[in-house]
């Protein structure tokens, strides 16, 4: 069921329990702002989440509340995973779910990585 992307983080949700060690993750890469994992829905051979550890909803949330700090740690943590999992060259996608009409079910910032196969064109 998607979220309301405009409601207080919710500490419980269970992206918050995998950065507090609570329950477990296929790892791929850890630096002092973000996290990557393997999704446990794989929506294409290759598909990781990478969260900032920072406690935003969403996108929106974060653009407007993460310091310059924790935003450019973030974007320069999804460079890094896609480097490391060696996707520069055949290429890979990113996308972020946002609220009711975007789909978002996890109510902590995630962005999409997918890769490892031909993934098509989404848009035109
Ligand atoms: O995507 C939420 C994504 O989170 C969806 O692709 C499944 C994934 N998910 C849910 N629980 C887990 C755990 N425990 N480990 C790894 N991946 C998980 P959204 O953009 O919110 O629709």
């Amino acid at each position: 069921m998607p979220i309301d992307p405009t409601l207080p983080y919710d500490p419980n949700n269970i992206f918050a329990k995998i950065l507090r060690g609570e329950i477990p993750c296929k790892k791929v890469y850890e630096d002092d702002f973000s996290l990557a994992f393997h999704d446990i829905a794989p929506q294409a051979k290759l598909h990781v989440l990478v969260i900032p550890k920072g406690a935003y909803v969403s996108w929106d949330d974060f653009s407007a509340k993460a310091s310059e700090t924790e935003i450019a740690g973030f974007i320069r943590a999804v460079g890094h995973v896609a480097r490391d999992l060696g996707l520069v060259a055949p290429g890979y996608r990113l996308l972020a779910n946002v609220g009711q009409d975007g789909g978002q079910e996890v109510p902590h910032l995630h962005v999409h990585l997918f890769g490892g196969e031909p993934l098509g064109r989404m848009i035109g």
